[in-house]
């Protein structure tokens, strides 16, 4: 009798569980891609530039917006030639993607903001910021 009751208090449990984590979780991908842009000239307000040379790391897309309470899951794709970084300081996050690699990170979004996604790797004119927004 008291078996029973436990396996099926248990059973209960397990339900509720797996019907929270479907109706609170949020999948993203974020390819991380670099740019490299060369400008022979350029015209500004009649001063010619010659030789503009742009590189930038994106990731895209640079927002990510979830409700607070959300199970999040990140897959994080490389396509920049090299290593990059994925931090979220708020959260804990500090990763390194590996040129060509892909990888997933999950985490609670428990605290409500606005909070940077930043690579650690290089400096943030190069690899621009994204956010990620947990709002109430
Ligand atoms: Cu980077």
């Amino acid at each position: 009798m008291k078996i029973t009751k436990t396996l099926l208090a248990g059973l209960a449990s397990g339900l509720l569980l797996v019907g929270a984590a479907q109706a609170g979780e949020q999948k993203f991908t974020v390819v991380i891609n670099a740019y490299d842009t060369n400008i022979p000239e350029l015209n500004v307000e009649g001063v010619t530039v010659k030789n503009i040379r742009a590189f930038n790391v994106l990731n895209e897309p640079e927002t990510l917006t979830v409700k607070k309470g959300t199970d999040v899951k990140i897959t994080i794709e490389n396509k920049s030639p090299i290593s990059e970084g994925f931090s979220i300081d708020a959260y804990g996050i500090k990763e390194v993607v590996k040129k060509g690699e892909t990888k997933t990170i999950s985490f609670k979004a428990d605290k409500a903001g606005a909070f940077t996604i930043w690579c650690q790797l290089h400096p943030k004119n190069i690899h621009l910021p994204g956010s990620l927004n947990v709002v109430d």
